[in-house]
């Protein structure tokens, strides 16, 4: 190691789609970038290539790199999620000093930054977990970055981190400090299981207008067009209208020639598992990955297909104010979902920064996932107001604002699940959706009955409803078991 300093101001390892891409964005906004790939043949190409004429430093080695680095040194991993990023750190540790900043980009588990926070805090190091989202587009032009790790790291790196992230309104960055060690990527995972539900949600609303309103494609991208002027203005409404417009080759639209077996790649699962391990009811993202595997199982729903009576749809396509009126229906119930499915998220974010000592900063995160990240839409902006109102806010459904536009859009929202229902169209997350809502906003449910079934056959106990919470009773149910309980305890 070198005593002289280098002169970059940050370095990045993996020149893969995401690395080369935050490289060019970090350098336009007048950094100096030190690049270093595995397969070196790489580092020549870039430079070479996109990167050529940049104040770009291309490294072969990882002593390089550290050479090239101004003190303290900040390293970002752009490499693929799991082993490579531990061996990446294995062998950085060797070539770097205490003080010195560890950043991981992928897409990691959070619990494994959990890991690496410690280990590599434990050799006098800092370490970040970072969420980057806003695929390759975001990479180069701003991305949405929701970093978390050795708060220590933070100050150190924020000049450049808030640099390159996407900006909204104001130039506000969507990127701020996130929380210690994994909690930027608990983030971003939640952001990935929002993203599944959205799609699915939007999917859904497609599917009726399809088939129950027999809607052309024209007619549907125009619906979306004006939605996306309104409450719903996002991403993925847009890309919707666009690629509903978009025709093949023999001006038939593309979209029907695309198969309907939907690929993932993991993340909406760990929200799903993650929801079940702290019992939150996360109800609409989990539909939203089990309807992609339902999807996927395409050559065995084929076979299903020819077994069942099919629900006769209307014959002729549902037009003048009987398709706008439901058209209307089925934005109010996407609106509903979609409030439905943060509410679930923000659960899901609350209990894990409970349990791990997280001090989430809830409009921040509303903020961050604001721009240039693939769930980006205006409707963010209110979440965050919702959290200026409240920082407390137990659920985003008792926001006054949410609560009166889900209120409202109650009578809609039940027209189309009923009339999805009676159709036998598939719409597991609206559905699902409105099933959360009406468990939620009921004071009583039928678990008193569930409570008996447990305590009939396991003596699991329960509690009263004239007598103190807390307070656990046995009943002989039989008159045969005994009068011993068992011990009660909550998963
Ligand atoms: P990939 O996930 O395809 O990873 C390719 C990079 O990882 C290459 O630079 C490769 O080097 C390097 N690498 C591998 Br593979 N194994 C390695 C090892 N053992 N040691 C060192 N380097 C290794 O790249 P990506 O699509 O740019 O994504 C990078 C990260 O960003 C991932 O975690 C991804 O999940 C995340 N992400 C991706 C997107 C997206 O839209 N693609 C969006 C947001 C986040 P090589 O050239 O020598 O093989």
């Amino acid at each position: 190691m070198g005593s002289r300093e280098g002169t970059a101001d940050i370095g990045l390892i993996g020149l893969a789609v995401m690395g080369e891409n935050l490289v060019l964005n970090m350098e336009s906004k007048g950094f100096v970038v030190a690049v270093y790939n595995r397969t070196v043949s790489k580092v020549d190409d870039f430079i070479q290539g996109r990167g050529a004429g940049k104040r770009i430093i291309g490294v072969k080695s990882l002593d390089a790199l550290a050479a090239a680095l101004k003190r303290p040194r900040k390293v970002m991993l752009m490499v693929k999620a799991g082993q490579a990023v531990d061996e990446t750190i294995e062998q950085l540790l060797p070539v770097l000093e205490p003080g010195d900043i560890i950043i991981d980009g992928g897409n990691s588990n959070y619990q494994d930054t959990m890991r690496r926070t410690s280990y590599v805090e434990s050799k006098g190091l800092l370490y970040i977990g970072s969420g980057v989202s806003g695929g390759e587009e975001g990479a180069l032009n701003g991305p949405s970055l929701m970093p978390g790790g050795s708060p220590a790291a933070w100050p150190l790196i924020k000049p450049i981190f808030q640099a390159i992230a996407a900006k909204v309104e104001g130039g506000i960055p969507c990127c701020d400090w996130v929380g210690e060690n994994g909690a930027g990527h608990f983030v971003k995972m939640v952001h990935n299981g929002i993203e599944y539900g959205d799609m699915q949600l939007i999917s859904e609303t497609y599917w009726l207008m399809k088939h129950y309103v027999g809607m052309s494609h024209e007619e549907m991208a125009d619906v979306f067009d004006e939605w996306n002027r309104t409450e719903l203005d996002s991403y993925l409404i847009e890309i919707t209208r666009d690629i509903l417009r978009y025709k093949d080759s023999d001006g038939s639209p593309l979209v029907e020639k695309i198969l309907d077996a939907a690929g993932q790649k993991g993340t909406g699962k760990w929200t799903g598992m993650t929801a079940l391990d702290f019992g939150v009811p996360l109800t609409l993202i989990v539909e939203a990955v089990f309807a992609r595997s339902l999807s996927s199982q395409k050559e065995e729903r084929s076979r299903a297909a020819a077994l069942f009576t099919k629900p006769s749809l209307p014959r002729e396509p549902l037009t003048g104010d009987a398709g706008k009126s439901f058209i209307q229906d089925l934005k109010q119930a996407l609106y509903a979902s979609k409030i439905v499915s943060y509410a679930q998220g923000y659960l899901l974010m609350r209990e894990a920064a409970k349990a791990y000592g997280w001090k989430l900063n809830y409009g921040g995160i509303a903020l961050m996932w604001r721009g240039g990240c693939i769930i980006r839409s205006a409707f963010l902006g209110k979440i965050k107001e919702a959290f200026d109102r409240n920082p407390e806010l137990e659920n985003l459904l008792q926001d006054p604002f949410f609560s009166s536009v889900v209120d409202k859009a109650q009578a809609s929202w039940r027209r189309v699940a009923m009339t999805a229902l009676q159709y036998g169209l598939p719409v597991p997350a609206l559905t699902s959706a409105l099933t959360y809502f009406d468990g939620y906003r009921s004071e009583t449910l039928p678990a008193n009955l569930l409570q008996a079934q447990r305590d009939y056959f396991g003596a699991h106990t329960y509690e009263r409803t004239d007598r103190p919470r807390g307070e656990f009773f046995h009943t002989n149910w039989t008159g045969r078991g005994g009068s011993t309980s068992a011990s009660t305890y909550t998963v």
